[in-house]
C-alpha cells in the first residue's frame, strides 16, 4: 500500500490546549506523525509519496469561502490584536444569539469553531491545507491505481464542518476527498469512521446527501467529546434519511462488542454498494489513549483491518486521531498491514471501481 505523507505537517505544532482547566502541551502534536510515518518504512508498507498541490477549489467543494478566509488570516489577525499566546476562542453564538460573523478576531474565533481546545498558531494554515492535500493525492492515486492508499494526514479533519474548526481539526480531509472521488466520477463514496469520537463534521457535511453513506463508531456522547452530536437516532434528513449510521458505545467498551458495530456499520456499506470506502481512521480506541475510553488491544486493530478487507471495495485510509504516541505507529500500521494481509499486495480479485476512468 503506498503511503502520501508531507513533512509539512510540522508545521502545525501548537504549544498550548485548553485540557482541564490547564494550558498543556497539545495531545495532538507533530511526534504522532512521525511515528506513524516511521513505522511504515520500518515494517516496508510501501512506498511513501508526496502530496500533489490541488489549488483551494477541491477544499472550497466542501467548506464556506468565509470560513476559509477565516482560517488564511486567523493567526495575522490575531497578532495585530497585540496578543501574547495563541489564538484561542473564548465566546461562541451560543442558543439564542445573532449568528453573524463580527470583525475583531475574539468573535471571528467563536463564530468559526465548535471547541477552543485548539489553539490556532503560526504555520496552522499551511499544514491544515497540506494535509487536504495529502487527502486529494490519496483520493486521486485510489481513483487512477483502484489501489488502496494510505494518506498520513495530519493535522485531522473529521470534526471540521462546513464553517467550523475544532477537536484538533481544520479542514475535513475525508470529506475533500470523498467529494473528490464523487467529481471524478463515482456515484457513491461509503465514509467508515472509526476514530474514537464522533466525527461530527463529516456527518454534518453530508447529513441531507444520498451520495455519500456516514458511519461512524464512538464515545458516546453523553460522556464524549464532541458531545453534542452522535446519537444513535441521527440518520440522516431529506434525501439524506438512511444515509447516516451512528454507534455510540459507553466507557470501557472492549473489542468484540466494538467488532460486532463495526461489522453492522461494513454491513451497511455492502448494501450501500459505493464505488469507493474511506476509512477515517484513528487509533484513539486503544486501551491505554490518553483521552479516550475504549479498550481495544495493538492485535485487534490488525483483526478490523481484515474485516474492512473483506468488502473488497477500493479503498482509501486517512488518518484522523490517536495520542497514546508510542503505539500510535503499531496500531495504525497494524490496521493497513491487516487489510493487506487480507487480499495480498497484488491480488487480481480486488473489484475494480464501477465508473470509467
Ligand atoms: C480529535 B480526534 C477530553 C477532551 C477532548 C478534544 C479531543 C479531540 C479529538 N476530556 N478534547 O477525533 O481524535
Ligand atoms: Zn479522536
Amino acid at each position: 500500500m503506498i503511503t502520501v505523507f508531507s513533512d509539512k505537517h510540522a508545521l502545525r505544532d501548537a504549544n498550548t490546549e485548553l485540557y482541564g482547566g490547564e494550558l498543556v502541551k497539545p495531545f495532538e502534536r507533530p511526534s504522532r506523525a512521525q511515528f506513524i510515518i516511521d513505522r511504515v518504512r520500518s515494517v516496508g508498507l510501501g512506498e511513501i509519496v508526496k502530496p500533489d498541490e490541488f489549488g483551494m477549489d477541491p477544499i472550497l467543494a466542501i467548506h464556506d469561502a468565509s470560513f476559509v478566509g477565516f482560517l488564511e488570516q486567523a493567526w495575522s489577525d490575531w497578532l495585530k490584536v497585540g496578543y501574547n499566546g495563541e489564538a484561542i476562542a473564548t465566546c461562541w453564538p451560543a442558543r439564542r444569539m445573532v449568528q453573524k460573523a463580527p470583525d475583531h478576531i475574539d468573535g471571528k474565533l467563536g463564530y468559526y469553531s465548535m471547541a477552543c481546545e485548539t489553539a490556532i498558531t503560526a504555520g496552522t494554515w499551511e499544514a491544515a491545507l497540506a494535509s487536504a492535500n495529502v487527502a486529494l493525492t490519496g483520493a486521486a492515486r485510489l481513483h487512477s491505481t483502484r489501489e488502496a492508499v494510505f494518506s498520513l494526514c495530519r493535522p485531522p479533519g473529521h470534526h471540521a464542518a462546513i464553517d467550523m474548526f475544532g477537536g484538533y481539526c481544520f479542514f475535513n480531509n475525508a470529506a475533500i476527498a470523498a467529494q473528490h472521488l464523487l467529481d471524478k466520477g463515482a456515484e457513491r463514496v461509503a465514509i467508515v469512521d472509526v476514530d474514537f469520537h464522533h466525527g461530527n463534521g463529516t456527518q454534518d457535511i453530508f447529513y441531507k446527501r444520498d451520495d455519500v453513506l456516514f458511519v461512524s463508531l464512538h464515545g458516546a456522547p453523553e460522556d464524549a467529546f464532541p458531545h453534542f452530536l452522535g446519537y444513535a437516532n441521527e440518520t440522516g434528513e431529506g434525501s439524506g434519511e438512511g444515509f447516516t449510521a451512528n454507534y455510540p458505545m459507553k466507557p470501557g467498551t472492549q473489542f468484540p462488542e466494538w467488532r460486532a458495530a463495526l461489522k453492522s456499520g461494513l454491513r451497511r456499506v455492502t448494501e450501500f454498494a459505493p464505488d469507493a470506502l474511506i476509512i477515517s481512521l484513528g487509533v484513539d480506541t486503544f486501551e491505554s489513549d490518553p483521552i479516550s475510553f475504549f479498550k481495544l488491544k495493538s492485535d485487534d486493530f490488525t483483526t478490523y483491518g481484515r474485516d474492512i478487507a473483506k468488502l473488497g471495495l477500493p479503498t482509501l485510509f486517512v488518518m484522523e486521531g490517536g495520542y497514546d504516541i508510542d503505539e500510535i505507529g503499531i496500531n495504525a500500521v497494524n490496521v493497513l498491514q491487516g487489510f493487506e494481509g487480507n487480499l495480498g499486495k497484488t491480488n487480481g480479485t480486488r473489484s475494480a471501481l464501477r465508473y470509467p476512468v
